[in-house]
C-alpha cells in the first residue's frame, strides 16, 4: 500500500483520518488503492487497480496466451471516470497494425505521440502477454528506446489508461508529468514487477492507473520503461481531462460527493475524493475537560429553511480565561490537518448525546489570494472567507481574555453548510456545543443549552 505519510497528531484523530481514507478507497486484496504519493512539486491523486495473472506457474518462462479478467483494474477505471465529465477515450481502433500512431484524438482535444510505440492488432489471445481492453488494437512499446512521450494540445488535469503485460520482464513503468509551471512530477506506477525470477508469471497481467493533478495541470506525459529491450508494455483506452472536466475539486457538489471544497487536498475537512473528513466524536469530549462559557455567554442558531438560507451561528462568551496563543497559534499551522478548528454540535437522544452537525475551519488558508486569517497578535484573530469554501463557514473570530472577557464566534451560511437534521418537530435538549482545535493541546471550549427559544424543525435558537 502506498499511503500518504500522516502528520503527527492525536491517535484518535489519526485513526479517524485512516478510517475516512478507507471509506474513500475501495480495497480488494490490497491490489486497489487511491492515494497521494509524496512528490516534490505537485500532489496528484492516483487511482490504481491491478489484476495479476495467476494462470502460469512461477518461472514458467513462457508468455501468457489467455486474456485474464480485469475486475480490480475496472474498479479503478470506473472511480477515475466517474470523477470526470464529458471526456472522450482514445481506443487505438482507428490505426492499422504496425503504425506509429503519431496523433491521438480525445474528442475535441488532440495529442502527439513522440518516440517509438506502435499499434498491435491482437484480435484473439495475447501478443506476448499484452492484449487490448477495447476492440482488437492496443499501443505497444518494446525495444525502441526506453521512453516515449504523449504531448497534449492543452494542459490536462487528468490522464488515465489500461496497461497489460507490464513488469513481467522485470521492468518498471515510470510516468513523468511535464508542467508549464514547476515540476516535473515523477510517478513510479505501483505495479508488480516479477515476483518470481525473470520471465515469470506476471506475463498477461493488467492494471489501470489514473492521475488527477488539479493544482498543476500538465502538457506532456513521458512513459519510461526501465528495461525496454526486455519487457514489452501494452496500453489501451487512454482518457484525458482538462481541469473543468474534473468533478471533485470544482467547488460544485456532484453526484457521489459528500463535499467539494474546490481542491484535491485532504486534511482540510473534505478529502481528495470529496468525502467529508469527520473529526467530532459521536459523543462530546468529557465536559470537565472543556472551558465553559459563562452565564448569558452562549448562543446557538441553526436555520434550515432553504439551501440558500441554511445557517449556523455559534457564540461562546463570558467564559473561562483563554490566552491569545491558546486561541490563535494554531491558525498559522502550515501542516494539515494539524491546527483545524472544529465546532461540534450535539443534541440529546433518549439521554445520549448525538452529533447533529460539525463544521471545520482550516489554518493557513488563502481566500481570494490573501490569507483568510488575520491577527492582532496578543489579542485576537479572525478567519474570514466570503465564499464559505469549506462547509459554508464565513467567519470565526476568537478573542483572548481573562475575568469573563474571552470569547469566540462562528458563522456559516449557504448550501455548503452540511444539512442539519432539525427533526420534524425540533430536536431534543439538552444540547452541547464544543470547539476543539486539532493542535495536540487538548484545549476545548463548551456551552450547554438546557432548552430552546425556538425549535420547530426549521429554526433552532437556544441561549445560555
Ligand atoms: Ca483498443
Ligand atoms: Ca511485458
Ligand atoms: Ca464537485
Ligand atoms: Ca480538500
Amino acid at each position: 500500500m502506498l499511503l500518504t505519510s500522516l502528520p503527527k497528531r492525536s491517535a484518535r484523530a489519526r485513526l479517524r483520518r485512516v478510517v475516512s481514507f478507507l471509506a474513500a478507497a475501495i480495497l480488494v486484496q490490497g491490489l486497489i488503492f487511491f492515494a497521494t504519493p509524496l512528490l516534490a512539486f505537485a500532489d496528484p491523486v492516483i487511482f490504481f487497480g491491478e489484476d495479476i495473472n495467476t494462470t502460469l506457474s512461477c518461472g514458467a518462462g513462457t508468455d501468457n496466451p489467455d486474456r485474464i479478467a480485469t475486475p480490480n483494474s475496472d474498479i479503478a477505471h470506473v472511480a477515475f471516470i466517474e470523477n470526470l465529465s464529458g471526456v472522450a477515450v482514445e481506443d487505438f481502433e482507428s490505426f492499422v497494425d504496425g503504425a506509429n500512431p503519431g496523433s491521438l484524438s480525445f474528442g475535441s482535444e488532440t495529442a502527439t505521440v513522440l518516440g517509438g510505440p506502435e499499434i498491435k492488432d491482437v484480435p484473439t489471445e495475447t501478443f506476448n502477454g499484452a492484449f487490448p481492453i477495447s476492440g482488437d488494437k492496443l499501443l505497444f512499446h518494446l525495444g525502441v528506446g526506453s521512453e516515449f512521450d504523449i504531448v497534449f494540445s492543452n494542459p490536462q488535469a487528468a490522464f488515465g489508461f489500461y496497461a497489460t503485460d507490464v513488469g513481467d520482464g522485470g521492468a518498471q513503468l515510470i510516468l513523468t508529468l511535464t508542467h508549464d509551471v514547476g515540476g516535473p512530477t515523477t510517478i513510479p506506477v505501483p505495479h508488480a514487477t516479477t515476483p518470481c525470477p525473470l520471465g515469470a508469471s506476471t506475463s498477461g497481467s493488467a492494471f489501470y492507473v489514473g492521475i488527477v493533478d488539479l493544482d498543476n495541470p500538465f502538457t506532456q506525459v513521458t512513459f519510461a520503461n526501465t528495461l525496454s529491450q526486455l519487457d514489452g508494455f501494452g496500453f489501451d483506452d487512454m482518457t484525458i481531462a482538462v481541469a473543468e472536466q474534473v468533478l471533485c475539486g470544482n467547488s460544485e457538489l456532484d453526484t457521489g460527493e459528500e463535499c467539494d471544497d474546490g481542491n484535491n487536498a485532504s486534511g482540510d475537512g473534505c478529502s481528495e475524493f470529496c468525502v467529508i473528513e469527520r473529526f467530532c466524536g459521536s459523543v462530546p469530549e468529557p465536559e470537565l475537560g472543556c472551558r465553559q462559557s459563562g452565564l448569558r455567554g452562549g448562543k446557538l442558531i441553526i436555520k434550515d429553511r432553504t439551501l440558500r438560507q441554511r445557517q449556523v451561528k455559534v457564540k461562546w462568551a463570558r467564559g473561562v480565561d483563554t490566552t491569545y496563543d491558546e486561541f490563535c497559534e494554531a491558525a498559522d499551522t502550515q501542516q494539515l490537518p494539524d491546527g483545524n478548528y472544529h465546532v461540534c454540535i450535539y443534541d440529546d437522544v433518549d439521554g445520549t448525546p448525538e452529533l447533529l452537525l460539525e463544521t471545520v475551519v482550516r489554518p493557513g488558508m488563502q481566500c481570494s489570494g490573501k490569507p483568510c486569517w488575520k491577527h492582532k497578535v496578543g489579542r485576537k484573530c479572525k478567519f474570514k472567507d466570503k465564499s464559505g469554501t469549506i462547509r459554508g463557514v464565513n467567519q470565526l473570530k476568537l478573542r483572548e481574555g481573562v475575568s469573563g472577557k474571552a470569547r469566540w464566534k462562528l458563522r456559516a451560511k449557504g448550501k455548503d453548510v452540511p444539512p442539519p437534521d432539525l427533526g420534524e418537530t425540533g430536536r431534543t435538549f439538552p444540547m452541547t456545543v464544543q470547539m476543539l482545535i486539532d493542535d495536540g493541546s487538548g484545549n476545548c471550549w463548551q456551552t450547554n443549552y438546557e432548552s430552546a427559544k425556538k425549535n420547530d424543525g426549521e429554526k433552532l435558537i437556544a441561549k445560555k
